[in-house]
């Protein structure tokens, strides 16, 4: 029984919370302030988790990545205008990467705000959020409050997943009503993410096509991860006898160790196949568009596209063969229609494959190897690499330009959903948001490697880390600033670079200063020892891993998106 039950009233704050927990929605990320305290206040007595963050943003984050990792709508809380916008970058990056989130905004008096009387905090947020995710909604009166939870989850978790926003002015949390009523108005969604399934032509097409191919290929996206349907995904998979690639939230979804991961032969199947099968995966800025040098002879391929949402197909370049549904249901009906006699993948195809993966798994482990101090980015994630191959539970977190690029193709990940990063995007700062919802989603070991740039934008949030005393550890890649530490001013003037930071910052006194544990390591074997204490301890830990500051390359290995200029170079 809630305990609005139990009285003969209810109120507007009660009646938000009992909408959430109705549809099993049970933690809050978010930061307190008027007009929204008390909401965290009555959620944390009526039995809620509420986790209150330094900034919204990494708020907004959490609640990004716990949508991602559970399919329900993760909840972000903060206060009207400032709070709000802080919030918002973290709807529209939700949005953006197809992850389920709810950001829950107290807002100021309507009639003043509309008036623009200069309201405390006054903005008309509703408009501002409106094009920045799937769907806006503004609550006026409590009775509404239950079937306006529930059109968010719909929106949030239905079809392509995204960023939903719910307005709730001040006045309307202390609405009061009868409770009895109060409770009838709350609404329980029933199947918030049907099935979709797809039309049987389009999986006789697809299947076509794919046989039709001397060179297949399949493209894992996050997506797919996503979806929860790992076991039909992987009988997809080996029944095709398809070389694979994930994309880096799909790492995992598949180990990548498994022999049918192209993961190693990246650039050769990208240029090579002549069939492509895009899992729950776009055609965006980082698969250059399905166009361009990396993808080989123009008109060289056919493309199959398995995703819920329609308006992907065709999106960047012609798809010959769209399936439209859900990814469990798209894949099943397709592995089923295979039927007994699936022609084999050409074995010249896998060989090549085979060979290139060979080559380029030797040219890698030489330098992983390596025992040089500083370290460089490889053998500081050689270590981390064994770490993670020893844990393949604990959870990884990744931002960072060389820090990023580096680790994702050094790091296997050996189970689904265990990779987290920057994203479609390419955003910095989601580091400890998506540390901490990692963390108290699954209760599992997270380690967060990040560059030390990339940890500044959400580093205050250590703070969070040691007060939920979370079994996280960061280990920042410090080496002095942006890309590489050795920018120099061209003036000679006194203001360094605009890439680079404090020489030698100690990130571990930071931890340190808020009860964790701070590791100062410069050797793969201490920053061995470090995690793996951390690891073993669940104790907040951060390790300053140095690394040589003209190790890295400028953005890593996106340079080719700076444009340059050819006027004022000096
Ligand atoms: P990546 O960055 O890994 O390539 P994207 O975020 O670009 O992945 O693509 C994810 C795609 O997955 C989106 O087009 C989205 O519509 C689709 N998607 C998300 N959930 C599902 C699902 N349950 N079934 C089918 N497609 C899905
Ligand atoms: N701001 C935001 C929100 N996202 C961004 N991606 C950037 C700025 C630009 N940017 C990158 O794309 S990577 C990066 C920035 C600032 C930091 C790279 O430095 P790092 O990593 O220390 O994190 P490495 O290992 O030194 O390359
Ligand atoms: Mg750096």
């Amino acid at each position: 029984m809630t305990s609005s039950e139990t009285q003969a009233l209810t109120d507007g704050f009660h009646l938000v919370i009992d909408a959430l927990k109705l549809n099993d929605i049970n933690t809050i990320y978010g930061v307190p302030g008027i007009p929204i305290t008390d909401l965290g206040r009555i959620a944390q007595a009526e039995g809620m988790r509420v986790i209150s963050f330094r900034h919204e943003q990494h708020a907004g984050n959490a609640a990004s990545i716990a949508g991602y990792l559970t399919k329900k709508p993760g909840i972000c809380l903060t206060v009207s205008a400032p709070g709000f916008l802080n919030g918002l970058t973290a709807l529209a990056n939700a949005t953006t990467n197809c992850f389920p989130m709810i950001l829950i905004s107290g807002s100021s008096e309507r009639e003043i705000v509309d008036l623009q009387q200069g309201d405390y905090e006054e903005m008309d947020q509703l408009a501002i959020a409106k094009p920045l995710c799937k769907a806006a909604f503004r609550v006026l009166h409590a009775e509404d409050i239950g079937i306006a939870v529930a059109r968010a989850i719909r929106a949030a978790v239905s079809g392509r997943p995204g960023g939903v926003y719910l307005d709730l002015p001040a006045k309307l949390f202390a609405q009061v009503m009868d409770a009895a009523e109060g409770q009838k108005s709350l609404v329980k969604v029933v199947d918030p993410a049907p099935q979709q399934l797809p039309s049987p032509d389009s999986i006789a097409r697809a299947l076509d096509v794919l046989k039709s191919a001397k060179r297949p290929l399949i493209i894992l996206g996050k997506g797919a991860a996503y979806a929860q349907q790992d076991e039909i995904v992987r009988s997809f998979v080996e029944k095709s006898g398809v070389p694979y690639l994930p994309m880096s939230m799909a790492k995992g979804l598949l180990p990548d160790d498994h022999p049918q991961s192209a993961g190693a032969a990246r650039s050769l199947v990208l240029k090579e196949a002549d069939v492509v099968v895009m899992v729950g995966a776009r055609l965006n800025w980082l698969l250059s568009h399905g166009k361009g040098k990396s993808w080989g002879e123009p008109g060289s391929k056919r493309f199959i596209q398995v995703d819920i949402e329609p308006r992907e197909m065709d999106s960047n370049v012609e798809i010959a063969a769209p399936v439209v549904g859900d990814i469990g249901s798209c894949l099943s009906a397709m592995t089923k229609a295979m039927g007994d006699k699936w022609p084999a993948v050409p074995a010249d195809w896998i060989a090549n494959i085979q060979t290139r993966k060979d080559v380029n798994l030797e040219k890698m482990s030489a330098k992983l190897m390596s025992n040089t101090v500083p370290m460089d980015f490889h053998s500081a994630l050689g270590a981390l690499r064994t770490i993670v191959k020893q844990r393949p539970d604990a959870i990884l977190v990744n931002e960072g330009a060389n820090t990023l690029d580096f680790a994702r193709s050094i790091i296997d990940v050996f189970k689904p959903r265990k990779r987290l990063d920057v994203g479609t995007w390419g955003i910095m700062g989601i580091g400890m948001g998506a540390a901490v919802a990692a963390a108290v989603e699954t209760g599992l070991p997270v380690l967060a490697v990040e560059g030390d740039s990339a940890f500044g934008f959400s580093g205050m949030e250590i703070e969070t880390i040691c007060r939920y005393n979370l079994p996280v550890c960061v280990v920042v890649f410090n080496n002095n600033g942006i890309y590489r530490g050795t920018d120099q001013n061209p003036t000679g003037g006194e203001d360094v670079a605009p890439t680079v930071f404090v020489k030698d910052a100690r990130y571990d006194q930071m931890m340190a200063a808020f009860g964790g544990v701070g590791v100062y390591a410069t050797t793969p074997d201490e920053l061995t020892r470090a995690v793996n204490e951390a690891m073993d301890s669940g104790k907040p830990t951060l390790v300053n891993a140095v690394i040589d500051e003209n190790a890295g390359t400028e953005s890593g290995r996106i340079g080719n998106l700076n444009p340059q200029s050819v006027v004022s170079k000096k």
